[in-house]
């Protein structure tokens, strides 16, 4: 059993209590992880709001080769913070190593634009002189989900470090490992103590601790809806900067004219990490002229893929918790019940672990729970459509709207639905992950705030603007 303490102003501190950590794949124990109290979170605040004093202070270029530096440090960890994220997530190790690269990514991407953190002159008349300027907001809450740590963990402190500001993160109690790790490395790539705390705990004991920490400046929550709505309410009475990212319950359509091989290959995209993923194309709509032929070519695919124990070798990962598992199970229980037909997967293949088939579902009606809920395993309800009215109709017709897909060789078609889909992003003619450089919002009940590329930058600081009387004469 490995143990993680929590880091509190580059100090790692143990705890009496602990929580255990599994391994999804077999459910056995793989660590130990100190849990964050109410004080232990205000401890943590308290120093990266004393760290903040300094850091903020750091000249751009500098706090750029910190950036660079936590990159570099990830990537000369990656097999040993890969085979954490392995053991925590039940995700393959060569998966495993490409969370911490793209992690690493994140860090390299900010740390290039630090000094692109700019303000703007604004023209006034004669006598003044008017400028704006963006500072960092203080102290940022981050608390991580467990179906990507690492790098949901890295999109966020990654720009919030790069704008100024210093961090408290809580990793979800499921998959902390991976996020102490970066806690590790950033301490010992030198970034000053404080700027970086991690304080796993309970989401009811630390995440509400950190919500209500009224020195947070800004607080940044990726999850479900519930905990996302609750975190709103929690400080509706401080007007601080939220980040919320929500989930999703994508649509994936494919019109007659599309690359179906291509088509196929993102349809079944949606497998990757067991569909626990918020912008997973979900929901596939086929176009009723290819309809059979199409769904022949995503039923092979997914029939041709090998649930199995081990890690490295299944197609498919294992469901984070055995709860997970069960609630996949109850709702393609009731997509049979709702008239569904499966014509893949539909069932837990063996005991050990929290696994579960890939399964793909027809004819279950538009209002079904598997069409509505975000499901967030390995489940594509797959429905037919006759006109593009019609389908984006019934793809915008979800409280959701993070990500779509499109696929169309005619793209006045792709920038006609493109225009019209209630979506964050609309991936046409290739269902591709979200990366740094573009941006990554959420419509509707997906979340709010502003993720990814530069318009991070705007979320993790606040402008001033100054304003000067000026006397020109020359004298
Ligand atoms: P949540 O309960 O929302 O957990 C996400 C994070 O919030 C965890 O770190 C959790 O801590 C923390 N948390 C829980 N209650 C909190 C509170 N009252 N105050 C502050 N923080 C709190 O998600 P889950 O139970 O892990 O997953 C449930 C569903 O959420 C999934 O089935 C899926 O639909 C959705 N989900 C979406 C995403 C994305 S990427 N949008 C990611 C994960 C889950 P703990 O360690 O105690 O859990």
């Amino acid at each position: 059993m490995r143990e993680y303490d929590l880091l509190v102003d580059g100090e790692t501190l143990s705890r009496s209590e602990t929580a255990t950590v599994r391994d999804p794949s077999s459910n056995q124990p793989v660590a130990s992880i100190a849990l964050a109290d109410e004080s232990d979170v205000a401890s943590a605040v308290a120093a990266a709001d004393s760290a903040f004093e300094e850091w903020r202070t750091v000249d751009p270029v500098t706090r750029g080769h910190h950036l660079r530096d936590v990159a570099d440090e990830l990537r000369a960890r990656k097999t040993e913070i890969a085979e954490r994220h392995t053991e925590e997530t039940g995700r393959s190790l060569s998966d495993s190593a490409r969370s911490v690269e793209y992690a690493a990514e994140y860090f390299e991407y900010y740390a290039g634009l630090t000094h692109r953190i700019t303000g703007e002159t604004v023209p006034l008349s004669h006598e003044e002189f008017d400028y704006t300027r963006r500072e960092p907001l203080g102290v940022t809450g981050h608390i991580i989900p467990w179906n990507s740590p690492l790098l949901l963990g890295s999109r966020s402190i990654a720009p919030a470090l790069a704008c100024g500001n210093t961090v408290v993160a809580k990793p979800a109690q499921l998959a902390p490992m991976a996020v102490h790790e970066l806690g590790r490395a950033a301490s010992d790539a030198g970034l000053p103590d404080g700027v970086l705390n991690i304080v796993s705990g309970r989401g009811s004991t630390a995440g509400e601790a950190l919500v209500t920490n009224d020195r947070i400046s800004e607080l940044t929550f990726t999850g479900s809806k519930a905990v996302g709505l609750h975190i709103r309410e929690s400080v509706s009475d401080r007007l601080i900067p939220l980040n919320l990212e929500l989930g999703g319950k994508s649509p994936n359509i494919v019109f007659a004219d599309a690359d179906q091989e291509a088509a196929a290959e993102g349809a079944v995209k949606l497998f990757n990490n067991a569909g626990q993923s918020c912008y997973a194309g979900t929901r596939l709509f086929v176009a009723d002229g290819i309809y059979d032929e199409f769904i022949d070519r995503v039923v092979s695919r997914v029939e041709a893929m090998n649930v199995q124990r081990d890690p490295n070798e299944t197609d498919v990962s294992a469901l984070i918790s055995p709860s997970a598992q069960s609630e996949v199970a109850s709702y393609v229980d009731s997509a049979r019940e709702a008239g569904g037909s499966i014509s893949a997967g539909g069932r837990i293949p063996f005991e050990e672990g929290n696994f579960y088939e890939p399964t793909v579902i027809e004819d279950v009606p538009d209002d079904a729970a598997v069409s509505c809920e975000e499901i967030f395993g390995p489940v594509l309800t797959v429905y037919r459509f006759d006109s593009e009215r019609e389908v984006v109709e019934r793809a915008n017709d979800t409280e959701y709207g993070l990500y779509a897909g499109v696929w169309t060789s005619d793209l006045d078609r792709a920038n006609r639905i493109a225009d019209h889909l209630e979506a964050g992003t609309v991936t046409v003619n290739n269902y591709a992950s979200p990366i740094p450089q573009v941006p990554f919002p959420a419509y509707k009940q997906s979340g709010i705030g502003s993720e990814y590329a530069t318009a991070a930058l705007h979320h993790y600081t606040k402008v001033k603007n100054v304003r000067m009387s000026v006397d020109r004469t020359l004298r």
